[in-house]
């Protein structure tokens, strides 16, 4: 067959856009050559509907070392019994978790999306406010900070059979034991959704949410470096509360009922190729290589924070505990989406987001998400985070002169030239 040489020809492109710009998308980072190997692979033709040893499908029995091997790093990592390691994304992850142990119509509490929650934490235009119904918490205007009161009141008010903690633009720990009290009043689940945080929590810089929560989710594709895709965590594997047995007449483990609810509750065949590049990212997390890097992207996180704020740029909370913050230009005058767009030119990467309380529209928005787990992985240390918040705050200074933006954009050339990325690849 002839060569796609348009598709790869626009691959390349990709690689060197992500090769020359700054990347401080906070949900992006750059997995190692091995991991995009393995995606690479003939792991892709294969069918393997079920679970390693029990499959639809024969000719599975390499296939199921492969999983087994996910499953097992994975569980190592977070010290945990139970690990799902085929949601094709967080997402799947979530619909998979709500599917096993809600009803239509079930209350679910979430922080809200306008606040720096997540779509799949109950907004109305996805499956979490469609077919169950929601409730929200927020953060507090004053400090940023969520507001658990609000959360206690709501969990009592409504009484919703789930509480979701975790977050897509918050830069702060969570209390989860508070969290967790509650839902033990109310006889309510809780999960926590740490796809942001994931790595920082791995290696224990952030409170670990595994031994309040029933259930963890999380994507692999951020702080824990894998290829795209979501995972389903238990500490511990408990019965089933709803008195559902087997066919034998056992009640099931919830473990089963996870299992269930990913396939064939809301998957078909799980993508191999995929778990493989999970299986050598989840083994990447095991070193102490991980470690050093995990360590160092919550020290820049902290140092952009402080030059930001030297600069005198409003972080929402005032600075950020994981590797990411958020940013209300209010004061500067310029949108998200401006900002956004002024920065693309400049080839610094970053996503417009709603701030709490913000008055524009979610496509607008008055704030900035930024994040250091890309750049950290370039091999940026703390000094070079005032070289990036220097050549941002150039940009937002200047929105509409594209001299001074072009005159960033080579600045941005050279300065990223110290930081090969995939030096292996053509
Ligand atoms: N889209 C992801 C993020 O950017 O945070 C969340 O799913």
């Amino acid at each position: 067959m002839q060569r796609d040489t348009v598709i790869f020809d626009l691959i390349d492109k990709e690689l060197e856009r992500q090769r020359k710009g700054i990347e401080l998308i906070a949900s992006e980072n750059f997995t190692s050559l091995q991991v995009i190997q393995a995606m690479g692979t003939s792991l892709t033709n294969k069918y393997a509907e079920g679970y390693p040893g029990r499959r639809y499908y024969g000719g599975c029995e390499v296939i199921d070392q492969i999983e087994q091997l996910a499953i097992d790093r994975i569980k190592e990592v977070f010290n945990c019994e139970y690990a799902n390691v085929q949601p094709h994304s967080g997402a799947q992850a979530n619909a998979a978790l709500m599917l096993a142990i809600l009803q239509p119509g079930d209350k679910i509490l979430g922080l809200d999306l306008s606040m720096g929650g997540h779509l799949t934490h109950g907004s109305p235009v996805n499956f979490s406010g469609k077919l169950y119904q929601p409730h929200f918490y927020t953060v507090k205007n004053d400090t940023g900070l969520i507001d658990y009161e609000m959360l206690e009141e709501k969990a009592r008010a409504e009484k919703p059979k789930l509480i979701i903690a975790g977050a897509s633009a918050y830069s702060r720990d969570i209390d989860y034991p508070r969290i967790r009290k509650v839902a033990d009043e109310i006889g309510a689940f809780v999960m926590c959704d740490m796809a942001h945080p994931a790595g920082l929590i791995a290696k224990g810089l952030l409170s670990s949410p595994f031994d309040h929560c029933h259930f963890v989710t999380s994507t692999t594709h951020k702080t824990l470096r894998g290829p795209r895709g979501g995972i389903i965590l238990m500490k511990k594997d408990f019965e089933n509360p709803f008195g559902l047995k087997d066919l034998k007449g056992n009640t099931r483990m919830m473990s089963n009922l996870l299992d269930m609810a990913v396939f064939p509750g809301t998957q078909g065949g799980p993508l191999e190729h995929v778990i493989a590049a999970k299986a050598v990212a989840f083994g990447e997390l095991l070193t102490d290589e991980y470690t050093t890097y995990i360590t160092q992207v919550q020290k820049n996180a902290q140092a952009m924070a402080k030059a930001f704020v030297a600069k005198d740029y409003n972080i929402i909370s005032g600075g950020t505990d994981n590797h990411l913050m958020l940013i209300d230009l209010r004061n500067k005058n310029i949108s998200g989406k401006k900002a956004q767009e002024t920065l693309d030119k400049a080839h610094i990467t970053l996503n417009k987001n709603a701030v709490p309380y913000d008055d524009k529209s979610p496509f607008v928005t008055s704030g900035i998400r930024v994040g250091v787990p890309a750049v950290t992985t370039r091999g940026m240390k703390e000094e070079h985070m005032q070289t990036i918040v220097d050549l941002i705050d150039k940009v937002l200074m200047n929105v509409d002169d594209e001299a001074v933006i072009n005159s960033v954009k080579e600045e941005v050339f050279t300065f990223m030239a110290q930081f090969p990325l995939y030096p292996e690849l053509p």
